[in-house]
């Protein structure tokens, strides 16, 4: 009996010293590796799982082809040799490991005997992984994609960690409007942010380019048959993935809104995307005040040019198109659009007539206060809700440069300061980028992070995050990038130069202000090594980009930006040199390394970006330029 009791003490203090070792440690069994976006509940439910030489994928008949080869994929990318899938209900061979892939509510995934959430919310899924049984359970297609996606996060070489997940979106629409001024993305861009957005579990892309002509000042044109296969391609790219297209067609510039020609011509556009797949459209009527009708048919029907008058012909021809033509067509989304007023919560007579008027089942676009605001709060998304009288959909204008106060930059700075919680009072948010596509995904990265979990959203995690995925888990080239983005971190605010609602390279002025105060105590070798090492960094930071990230697109699309990098770290390393001389007493020899470093700083100054703008690189700039130009002044 003693025997028995010494024997369940020690098991109990094993036990005891195991957790203590265990807990808090993503490398050891029993914790969650980090998923992006974040999870609204999961937990670590054994050891990792040792992935045998064969797994079959038992998926339900109708499940989509794109996501049970997905699966397959995934399994294959992570090492498994002998991947493959059966429909459930057909005869399976016995293979080691046997993943069911389906619905919550079908047959297939109830025969694992894994316990099952009773419901999950839309688009959400539950995941279930042990060395007995795989089980991914979508609440729908969606679901199961995601879930998909997130076994692909969790697979490593060789190995799968054991977990229970179940996972839904916050808010119904995430995604991205390609609604920037400038070069519209091209067919090869499109497509690749289609796969990008399906591992970010995105399910709504706008194309709405503000620079196609076919968009705005050629509205009524059709597209031609190249641009027309293009974009058929897309949209099933789109569809694969479950990413709603949206086709937007902007009519505002040049429409007659009593002209039967021009509803005619419009809605011919929208029936020719139709044809080749789209299911969701939006009329955005942003950046139209022009003070004046276009032709005098209007001004006949609804008396002088107001913003009130804009608003009802406005309303009519959205109504017409939400109550008439769409419902002629099969399987369509409600109308999407973006008023003329988009951008406050006030209310006025033109924002009275849509909310009195417009049909209830229109999407309404909004871009918080002020277009590119410095914040979203919780009681402005309410007030939007009110004044607009429907949930509104955030057309977020980040990371987006096509704006003066944002020429030679380049938006690395997480998403941020939009609050947890205005989910409540919205249908979504929706982020405009940059005319660079590979470059944007850092920022849609966090817009989808924050639109799946408000909650949980960390934006500094949120960017490392992406660092480790585009440095391919390779912690030099995750901290090149990680001190490149913080170069560029500055978020600027349209046609308010000098505002900034995210603050320039804040790792770098936070290294700065280290040195200045131990240069300021006599510290000078710790100063110099301490911001060498950094320098250093900075330095070797462009080249490990150009060569070792997984997506060359990225450098690409970054080019000017980084050999700005290399001449300002250049300078800075120059600049440290010369401040090493100083403090050795060698005046002379401190000149001239300042002198080059100024030469290096001309250079750097000196690129130029072939945005919009073209306008001269800025990164780093109010810390970076300040430290350089102000060393030469320290003394002893
Ligand atoms: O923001 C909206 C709704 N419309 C335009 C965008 O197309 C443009 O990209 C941004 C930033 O310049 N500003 C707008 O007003």
């Amino acid at each position: 009996m003693r025997i028995a009791v010494l024997a369940v003490v020690i098991v109990l203090i094993a036990s005891a010293v195991v957790w203590l070792f265990l807990r808090d440690d993503p490398d050891k069994v029993g914790a969650v590796p980090p998923i992006w976006p974040t999870p609204q509940h999961a937990e670590s439910s054994g050891a990792d799982i040792d992935l045998p030489d064969a797994v079959m994928i038992i998926a339900d008949p109708e499940a989509d082809d794109y996501t049970v080869q997905a699966a397959v994929d995934a399994f294959r990318e992570a090492g498994v040799g002998n991947v493959s899938s059966l429909d459930y209900g057909l005869d399976a061979p016995r293979e080691p490991m046997i993943v069911r892939l389906g619905k919550l509510d079908g047959a297939n995934v109830k025969s694992a005997g894994v316990s099952l959430p009773q419901s999950i919310p839309a688009e959400g899924y539950f995941l279930s992984a042990d060395k007995d049984a795989v089980v991914i359970a979508g609440a729908d297609d969606a679901g199961t994609f995601y879930g998909v996606q997130t076994l692909w996060q969790l697979l490593k070489p060789d190995a799968l960690p054991s977990v229970r997940i179940t996972d839904y979106p916050s808010m119904r629409q995430r995604g991205v409007v390609e609604g920037f001024y400038g070069p519209p993305w091209s067919a090869t861009e499109e497509m690749d942010q289609m796969e990008f957005y399906g591992r970010l579990k995105v399910n709504s892309f706008i194309y709405a380019p503000k620079d196609d002509p076919y968009h705005r000042d050629d509205w009524r044109r059709l597209f031609d048959k190249s641009r027309e296969g293009q974009l058929t391609t897309l949209v099933e790219a789109a569809r694969d993935r479950h990413i709603e297209f949206t086709y937007a067609l902007a009519p505002g510039l040049s429409i007659c809104y009593t002209s039967a020609d021009d509803y005619d011509a419009l809605t011919a556009k929208l029936r020719s995307m139709y044809d080749i797949g789209v299911r969701s459209f939006s009329i955005p009527l942003d950046d139209v005040w022009e003070d004046k009708w276009n032709c005098p048919e209007d001004e006949r029907r609804y008396g002088p040019w107001t913003e009130e008058h804009l608003a009802q012909a406005q309303v009519e021809l959205l109504n017409k198109v939400q109550g008439v033509f769409l419902p002629g067509l099969q399987d369509v989304r409600p109308l999407q659009t973006v008023p003329a007023e988009y951008f406050d919560v006030k209310d006025t007579p033109y924002k009275k007539a849509y909310r009195e008027y417009l049909d209830k089942r229109v999407v309404m676009m909004w871009t918080g206060v002020g277009v590119t605001p410095t914040s979203i709060e919780v009681a402005e998304a309410a007030d939007a809700e009110q004044v607009w009288g429907r949930k509104p959909l955030v057309w977020d204008n980040y990371p987006t440069t096509d704006f003066d106060t944002a020429a030679g930059r380049m938006l690395f700075g997480p998403y941020a300061e939009r609050k947890p919680g205005i989910g409540a009072h919205l249908t979504g948010i929706i982020a405009n980028p940059m005319e660079f596509a590979y470059a944007s995904k850092p920022g849609v990265f966090g817009v989808a992070g924050f639109a799946w979990n408000d909650g949980a959203y960390d934006p500094a995690k949120s960017t490392r995050q992406y660092a480790e995925w585009l440095g391919g888990g390779d912690e030099k080239v995750v901290t090149a990038l990680m001190a490149f983005f913080d170069l560029n971190h500055l978020a600027p605010v349209l046609d308010e130069p000098g505002q900034t609602w995210q603050p320039q390279a804040p790792e770098l002025a936070r290294r700065i202000a280290s040195f200045r105060e131990k240069w300021a105590a006599g510290e000078h070798g710790k100063a110099i090594d301490e911001l060498t090492k950094y320098a250093e960094t900075l330095a070797q930071a462009p080249g490990l980009i150009r060569t070792a990230t997984t997506d060359d697109g990225f450098a690409q699309d970054a080019t000017d930006w980084l050999d700005a990098a290399d001449l300002w770290a250049q300078a800075l390393l120059t600049t440290l040199k010369g401040l090493a001389s100083r403090a050795g007493g060698d005046d002379a020899g401190a000149e001239r390394w300042f002198a080059e470093a100024a030469d290096l700083t001309t250079r750097a100054e000196d690129v130029v970006a072939p945005t919009r703008f073209e306008s001269k690189v800025k990164i780093g700039d109010g810390v970076l330029d300040t430290f350089i130009r102000e060393a030469p002044a320290l003394r002893r």
